[in-house]
Formats: C-alpha cells, structure tokens, sequence
C-alpha cells in the first residue's frame, strides 16, 4: 500500500506490449516450490514459467497457462499433470474473470499426486533453480480484435501485477547474494520490495507494514524507476534492532531500511551504510576545490615557476606545475566557478616563502557577481576585505573569516602582495604562491552540530586535528584514517555523490583510483589526478610514461622541455634536443663560437672547429690556405682569391712546372717552386745544368748531356737553350764533352784522355794534332814512329827539322847502308 492511503500499488509493463517477462537471477541454487501471483487487471491470455538451474545455461519450461492451450501453445497437452516432469497447459487462471484481483497458482508439486518420498532425487531435481522467468505472451483484448499500433488501443492494454508471493528456500548459506530483475521491454517498477525465504509476499512500494519474522530475507536494495535492472542483496537479519549508522555524508539522510537497513545513498556511494564510493570513483577530498596560482590571471610583474618533482622521491610540496613568483604591488586574480554546496568556506593560501622574513601584507578581496540568496545560507555574507601575513616558518595560511559562496556564480578571489615589510619597500622581495584552497567550515556542515551524534563526530574530529590537515598537506598518505573518513563524507555531501575516477589509460596503471580524492595510479614520470600529463621536466606521453628531459644544464635554459617533442629550451647558439651542441656553423660547446673559415665554409667540427668542406679552393683549419697547386690569400681580411698557380702553365695544363706556388706579399707577384731544373718565378727557364725551353708548351727542361766531364758544382756548363756543353774537364771537347781536345788522343770512350807525345824535329806541327784514337803524330818525311821521332831506314839526320835524308853511303866503303841517324858519319 502506498503509505497513509489503502490503495494498493502495482508494477506495470508497458502499454501495448504483449511479449514480457520477469526473471529472477539468484546467485546461488535455491528450492522452488511455488508461486501465487495476483493481479491488478485482467490475467494474461498466455504465459509460461521457466526455471535454470544451472545459471541461464539451459531453461525449462514448469508449465503453460493460456485461455486457449491449443492456439497459444500448440503441441502442448491440456489438463493435469500425471506425474512429476509432465509439463502441461491449464487453462482455469487464464479467463477474463475477474477483471481485477485474479490468481496464477503454481506448485512445483502438484497436490494431486501423491508423493512417497520429498527428498528422492526426482523431487529434489525439479525443486532446484537458479533463475525463474514468468513469461507473458499474450494480452486479453476484450473487444479489440488487433493489439495495433494505435495509441487509444495500446493504452488500454498492459499487465498489472499487485502481489508475487513465491516460496523458495535456500540450499547453500549464502551470506550477500545478488538478484536481478530483467524485464525485456521496460516495465514499470515502482517502489522497494522484499521477498523472505519462506512463503513472502513482494511488496510494493516502501511500504513498510509487513515486518518479516523469517530468519533470512531477500532484499531488493533499491529498483530505479524504469530501470530494466536492479540488485538485490541477501542478508542475514540480526536478532534485535540495530542502530542505522549511516555515513552522515555519503546517504541523503540518518532513516534506513527496516529490515535490511540499507541507508538512502548518494550518487555513486554504495554499502549499507553508504561510506564508500563504488568502483572507479572516489570522494572529493577535502581540499577539492583547488585553484593553482599558475593557472591564474595574474598582474605582469609575476612569475610563472615551474618545478619539477624531486628526482629522489622526495615529497612533493606543491600542486599543479609549481607556483606563481609575486613582488610587492603584484596580484594573482583566481576564479571560481565550481561552488556545488552553498556554505562557508575557509579560503587558505598555500605558498612557499623566499626570504627568512614574513610577508606581513597581503589583501584578499573576494568579488560576488550579485546579490546573494536571501533566503540562503549565504543571507548575511559580508564582503569585507580581509588581510593575511604569509609567515616565513609556514607554508599556507587559512583567510579569516571563511566566505559563504553559492553554486552556479563565477566569483574572483583576489590576491594583492601589498608590501612585504610594513616598515619599507622591498622591491626585490618575493614569494612563491602555490595555490588557494577553498576548504567546507566544518563548523557549518549539519551534521557536525545539533545533534548528540553530531557533537560526538565534531569531537572526534578535533580530538584527530583534522581540521588541520587540508589547508598545508597536499599528500593524501600524511592523513590519518579517521580524519580521511570524515573528509570523505564531506566530500560525498559537499558534491552529492562520488565522482568518476576516469583514469587516463595511457598515463595510469590501473583505472582504479584512490577512494579518497581520486588520485590515479600514475606510470613513471606521470602526474595529475588523472595520471593524465607528463611531470614538469619530463616529456612525450605513452604507454611508457614519459621521458626525462634532461636539458644541458648548460646549453638549456631550464630543464623543461617541450611535453611532445621533449625540445628544451637552447641558449643562444645552443643546437639539439637537449641543447647539449652548438648551433649548426658553431663549436666548442658549451661556449659556442661561430665556425672560422674565412666565408670559404658553412661548417666546422663541433670539437676542434676545423672547417669542413672549404670551397673556393681552400684549405686548412679555417680555410685559410690555397690548396696545392694555388696561390692567392683566402683570409677574410686580406681576400686575394685564390688563382691556379702560373708556372708557366696552370696545374693540369701539362705546362706547369711547380707543384705549388706563393704570393710575394711585397712585390705582389706569383713565385713558384719550380720542380728540380726549372727556375724562374714562373719555372720557365732551365736551372743551371739544365737545357730546354720551358717558356714554349710542351717545352721542359733536362738535365745538360756532358758525359760525365763536368763539374756539376760550377754553373753555365751547358747552353741553356741547345744543350751545348760549354765546361768540359780532363781534356775533352765537343756538344756533350764526348772527344778529346786537340792534343790529345784515347784509345776508347772509357778512357781517359792523354796527351799527344810528338817529337818536335819528327813531326809536322803545321798538319795539326795527333790522331785523337791512335795518338799517331803527323811525322815530317821520312820520319816514322807514333812520336815521329825516328828515321826510316837507311835515311838520317832527323834533327834537320825537314826529315830526313837519304843516307847516299859508298856502297863499297862502308859496311852497311846504314848510317848515323843524327851524325852524318857512315859507319
Ligand atoms: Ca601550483
């Protein structure tokens, strides 16, 4: 019945449709004995129930019910069953009398047979169930022929169902088990219903009238309107009543159910008590409402700073990407748009201090857009502004008094760094601001005073100086249990409910998250709740998590990198990912310079700054050379090209007689090293002891032919042109030195030459020199031997200078006819 009224309430299907079922899934096997099920409006023309008891694998069929067996369901016989497994079709619950209030009757057992033995296995087998599904298959039409798609007809016609009063007992001893209802078009649930082990009526609505004496009860926990689904929790019931306990924050109120004493939970809080967000969501921990400073507006002489998480695991003493660096006369503007609860609110500043001294004046201004409810919590808030000191030994410090702000407006919270020292101004000071944190005043929240409960929560609260925690501690670890129960139900109550964790999947572990404050499980280097962001330093997002930067502490700027490309931040100069070169054109990290090549190069080793690559023909460390075979000065400062040498030709030419050449810087004028026999600036004339002509294509120089019969010491030994030898030694004449000098004679070329011997009354020094060869003399007549110094037989008297003479001897007086050569005196 619906409370206070005698009206009775119903679960409906939906208008017009004829194909329905109910199904109950248990999660455990169950005896099935009977059910009784009563009706608003007319009996179904046709349905049937099944049962599975082996968890929807398989299903059979009890029995069918149809105003007409044959045409409903054709094949099945009519009448009683005979025996246990007979599945039959009755008729007698399926007449459209009455119109309201008719009964389906089914027993598992039906009384007309007699049953020997209740636990034979034939018995218990068709008794056992896992799941029970009453299908409708056809509605009474009363005298619409056709269930059509008109409106006015499909109104008319639903089923109705007041009671289901079903027997079913519990084999196992299941301590919580879950039920589902199905209904496969959407059926109209109405109400919190329970059904008890033994024969239980399910009851509509929250109706609270039938008490359940039975030991053990089903409950249906909680069935949302319309919902094709809903869970049913089995629990013991305890002997007594027992206090409802509900979590003050995570349920809508103190009242529970009776019987199974489920409180009343807000969105995604589960449990009887309602204390704990289901899976995949948290409660909003007491410092939700964060506003980091370095996603603030804030004036131009502030800072953003960036910090990176400690490397050692150290604890992090910040939200966000870091802080906001405020000078005196600055200011930080947060906005705050996300007030769900209209109440109080501490405003608490978290910073970290730069100096040893406190910053004694800060100015809070808090801007509402209008005018507040005032029939709300808000009524009397007063805008005044407030003041704060940021202490030096402190890292956050709570505004007073709290602010009372209402969801759905867009308020500004103002910040001004009026002065550090109230004494003078300090231009240079500084201070590092983390974030604001907008904190529930506890002493405003209803359940924490009023009440005896209320005054107890409160006192523990104190008694675990919870209230300290939020405003200074950004680690969840650091707070105790109990304090983090009471945060949590202020959450749940603040917000109305648990969030989603909605962990990223590329940046967490697991799509589990912390219950209180919904931090993800982050992969390595990945931050955020979500675990949705690389750590400041870190970069490139994936599977892996992200990559440390690792900036050149020296060519980088900072240590934070572009998050995708993981770019840093180059100084001048400064090349690479990490910033860890130089600048293409530069060397010598980290102090780069630009590369030296005297513009004949674009690039220089990055180590020793040797130019790479020197055009123009240069060469050399900083292309300051000509390369071999040129002459010029490519230094930048000077700037003589470099020319192909000219000596006389240029290389290549077949006419060049040098393998490099050199610029007189005084005389400006080309000076080649001429190869071994050239001479001459230009190599073209021959070296002494050289003959050619260079000066002409083609023409070179060779070394003079003298055979051997010159000094090579001495120069001019031969013409330089034809080659002539001009100084030939050890008494030899000729173009290369290859005959004897007048005078003298050799018998062969490998000879050295002598002297011709000639006897000075022998010889006719008027006919010339001796024989070069034979060193034969030209004898005067009558004269003979190699020296000319000897008559020829029978003559005389050589010493005449003419010859000789016959010697005209007597033949009778003298012996011979031979006389003194030189006497005139015949022997
Ligand atoms: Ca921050």
């Amino acid at each position: 019945m619906y409370p206070g009224t005698r009206q009775k309430s119903w679960w409906q299907s939906e208008n017009g449709k004829e194909n329905v079922y109910i199904q109950l899934d248990l999660e455990a096997e169950f005896h099935f004995t009977h059910l009784i099920i009563t009706f608003k409006t007319f009996r179904p023309a046709a349905m049937l129930i099944e049962r599975s008891y082996d968890f929807k694998q398989t299903w059979q069929v009890y029995r069918y019910f149809a105003y007409n067996c044959a045409e409903s369901f054709p094949g099945i016989r009519e009448g009683y069953p005979e025996n246990l497994t007979d599945v039959v079709c009755e008729s007698r619950y399926s007449a459209l009398d009455p119109s309201t209030d008719g009964e389906i009757i089914y027993r598992v057992l039906p009384p007309t047979l007699h049953i020997d033995n209740p636990y034979s296995e034939q018995v218990q087998n068709l008794l056992k169930m896992t799941n029970l599904r009453i299908n409708f298959t056809k509605l009474h039409t009363l005298g619409d022929d056709l269930l059509d798609k008109r409106e006015d007809i499909q109104e008319k016609y639903y089923y109705a169902i007041t009671d289901m009063v079903s027997a079913i007992a519990i084999i196992m001893q299941p301590v919580a088990i879950s039920m589902l209802l199905f209904m496969k078009q959407p059926v109209e649930l109405v109400g919190v219903f329970a059904m008890a082990a033994n024969i239980i009526p399910w009851v509509p609505t929250v109706n609270n009238a039938n008490l359940f004496t039975t030991e053990t009860l089903l409950e249906i926990s909680k069935i949302q309107k319309s919902a094709d689904l809903a869970t049913v929790t089995l629990m013991e019931k305890q002997d007594g009543c027992q206090p409802c306990d509900c979590d003050p924050g995570g349920s809508y109120d103190k009242n529970c159910d009776v019987i199974s004493g489920q409180c009343q939970c807000r969105e995604h809080m589960v449990g009887r008590t309602c204390s704990t967000p289901k899976q995949q969501h948290y409660t909003a921990s007491l410092d939700f409402l964060l506003y980091e400073a370095e996603s603030a507006r804030s004036s131009a002489n502030c800072q953003v700073v960036i910090r990176e998480p400690y490397r050692d695991g150290s604890e992090i003493t910040w939200t966000g990407i870091g802080f906001v660096k405020a000078f005196e006369r600055s200011f930080i503007e947060f906005n705050i748009d996300d007030i769900r609860t209209a109440m109080d609110y501490e405003i608490a500043i978290r910073y970290e201090p730069t100096l040893p001294s406190n910053w004694e004046d800060v100015e809070v201004t808090i801007e509402r857009p209008g005018p507040v409810d005032p029939n709300g919590p808000c009524h009397d808030a007063r805008d005044e502004v407030r003041r704060v000191a940021l202490p030096a030994n402190s890292r956050s410090i709570t505004v007073y008094p709290p602010v009372c702000l209402e969801p759905g407006r867009s308020y500004k919270v103002k910040l001004t760094f009026r002065r550090s020292n109230f004494e003078r101004d300090t231009p240079s000071a500084s201070v590092l601001i983390d974030s604001v944190v907008l904190i529930p005043r506890i002493e405003k929240i209803p359940w924490f005073y009023g009440s005896i409960p209320a005054e107890a929560r409160r006192q523990e609260f104190e008694r675990n100086h919870c209230a300290s925690y939020p405003a200074y501690s950004v680690q969840t670890g650091q707070i105790p249990e109990v304090c983090k129960k009471y945060y949590s139900s202020i959450g749940a109550y603040i917000f109305n409910g648990a969030f989603s964790c909605q962990c990223d999947p590329t940046g967490s572990v697991s799509k589990l998250c912390d219950e209180y404050g919904g931090h993800c499980m982050c992969k390595i280097n990945v931050v955020g709740r979500r675990c949705d962001r690389c750590s400041p330093g870190t970069y490139g997002f994936g599977p892996e998590g992200c990559r440390a930067c690792d900036c050149n502490s020296i060519g980088a700027l900072d240590n934070f990198c572009n998050a995708t490309t993981g770019q840093c931040k180059c100084r001048a100069n400064t090349y690479g990912r990490e910033c860890d070169q130089c600048r293409t054109g530069f060397w010598n990290f980290p102090n780069c310079q630009r590369c030296d090549c005297n513009g004949h190069a674009d690039i220089c080793d990055s180590r020793t700054g040797a130019c790479i690559n020197c055009r123009d023909n240069t060469q050399g460390h900083n292309c300051d050379q000509c390369v071999e075979g040129f002459y010029g000065d490519p230094r930048l400062n000077v700037d003589i090209p470099c020319r192909p040498c000219p000596c006389p030709g240029i290389p290549g030419s077949n006419h060049s007689y040098a393998e490099r050449c050199s610029l007189d810087m005084y005389t400006k004028d080309v000076v080649c090293e001429c190869q071994e026999g050239y001479s001459g600036s230009r190599c073209d004339v021959c070296s002494d002891n050289y003959f050619g002509n260079p000066e002409e294509p083609g023409g070179s120089c060779q070394a003079c032919d003298c055979n051997e019969k010159i000094d090579l010491l001495k120069p001019g030994n031969c013409d330089p042109h034809t080659g002539q030898c001009k100084q030939c030694l050890y008494e030899t004449t000729g173009d290369h030195c290859e005959i004897c000098r007048s005078g003298f004679f050799r018998y062969a070329e490998d000879r050295m030459c002598e002297e011709c011997v000639c006897h000075i009354l022998g010889t006719n020094s008027s006919a010339g020199p001796c024989d070069p060869t034979s060193g034969q003399c030209v004898c005067l007549p009558n004269v003979t031997g190699l020296n000319c110094d000897q008559c020829i037989p029978n003559h005389w008297k050589i010493a005449s200078g003419e010859g000789c003479e016959p010697c005209n001897c007597d033949p009778q007086g003298s012996l011979r006819q031979q006389c003194n050569e030189v006497n005139f005196k015949n022997e």
